[in-house]
């Protein structure tokens, strides 16, 4: 059987099969009363190998029952480990990964991942393969909007040619200025979507954004990205913790990634937050091609292996001395680059 990784934890993988959709499964199976089991046994509803139904399944509802009545149609999800040879091979199967995966003899057994297909792309933090799009979340306020983090996220999404969309979130909480000042730096270079994920501002924009695609939210904890994914599938159910009042930062709710479905062809990863990376996987050259706003200068500069820092006649420091790059991303660069170059010396 073919399907997708929706979810890992703890050794286990959560595959979503391909195909047809079948009728809904109880969510929460392993929660549910014995005669319902029976019940859904007796209706044939799932096969062999552990079943785990996802909670995504019948939104907002529970119970065979009512799955019934809702007529909602769904794919199923199988509980499956991964075949000893990956661990040898060193590859871990990660959440966005399409797999042929086959079930056990008995109803308790897990099914087992046999094949990762190949991959589109494949990131480390957060774990996650086969993206899209990265849908970069920053609050405006609460907590402070952290630049280093999204111009790294940024970057990573210009490594691997994703699409971006940059969310400004928490706009009702933030002062017009915060939101204003973000959107001066990141609208000329990405489309932006204000939000809220606590009114729904600007959800059905991003929405549209979506469409048709994979894509990831990512971003530090406590920006919201949960209850974004809450308010674009009100089924899915997503764990939202609030902002520590004594650190201003997000509690790290959600811990791991996690694929849900809003149908059609669009797929929205929830991803755990940092605050913090320190890999940069770019290098020195390559840095000044992952800053879009950067092209159209490149290649314009007195040296050909101006890094744009210190040199004389460079083109890039001229657009920004003019304003037609912005300072704040021009300093990113500088930054970025300067600690790739520190890394390299050890
Ligand atoms: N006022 C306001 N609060 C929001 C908004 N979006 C999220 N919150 C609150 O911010 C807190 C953090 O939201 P989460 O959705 O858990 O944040 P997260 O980005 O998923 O955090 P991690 O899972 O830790 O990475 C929660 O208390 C939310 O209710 C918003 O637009 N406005
Ligand atoms: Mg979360
Ligand atoms: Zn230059």
């Amino acid at each position: 059987m073919r399907g997708t990784i929706v979810k890992g934890i703890a050794g286990f993988y959560y595959v979503k099969e391909e195909g047809p959709r079948q009728a809904a499964l109880p969510v929460s199976w392993d929660k549910q009363k014995p005669e319902k089991k029976a019940e859904a046994e007796a209706a044939g509803r799932y096969g062999r190998g552990k079943l785990q139904a996802a909670k995504e399944l019948v939104p907002g509802e529970s119970g065979l029952a009512s799955s019934r009545t809702s007529g909602s149609f769904e794919r199923r999800i199988w509980q499956c480990k991964a075949r000893g040879l990956f661990k040898k091979e060193g590859v871990t199967p990660a959440v966005g990964d399409l797999v042929e995966f086959e079930l056990g003899e008995g109803q308790e057994d897990d099914g087992l991942i046999t094949e990762i297909l190949p991959r589109k792309n494949q990131f480390i933090r957060p774990p996650i393969a086969n993206v899209d799009c990265f849908a970069v979340v920053m609050a405006a306020a609460h907590p402070k909007p952290n630049l280093a983090v999204a111009d790294k996220f940024l970057v990573m999404a210009e490594k691997s040619g994703t699409d971006v969309i940059f969310c400004i979130n928490k706009v009702d909480l933030a002062k017009p200025e915060a939101v204003e000042r973000l959107m001066a730096i990141y609208a000329p270079v990405y489309p932006v979507v204000c939000l809220s994920g606590a009114s729904g501002v600007g959800v059905e924009e991003l929405k549209q954004l979506m469409t048709g695609k994979r894509t990831a939210l990512a971003g530090p904890s406590g920006v919201g990205k949960s209850t974004l994914l809450n308010c674009l599938i009100p089924g899915a159910l997503a764990e939202t913790g609030d902002v520590s009042h004594k650190t201003k930062r997000g509690k790290h709710t959600t811990r791991h990634s996690e694929l849900f479905d809003l149908g059609g062809k669009t797929m929205i990863f929830d991803t755990p937050g940092f605050t913090s990376f320190d890999i940069l996987e770019a290098d020195e050259e390559e840095l000044q091609h992952l800053y879009p706003e950067f092209l159209p200068y490149l290649g314009s500069c007195r040296y050909d292996d101006c890094r744009h820092i210190k040199e004389p006649d460079c083109a890039v420091r001229r657009a920004v001395e003019e304003g037609r790059i912005c300072q704040q991303r021009y300093a990113s660069y500088a930054s970025q680059l300067a600690q790739i170059q520190e890394k390299r010396r050890y």
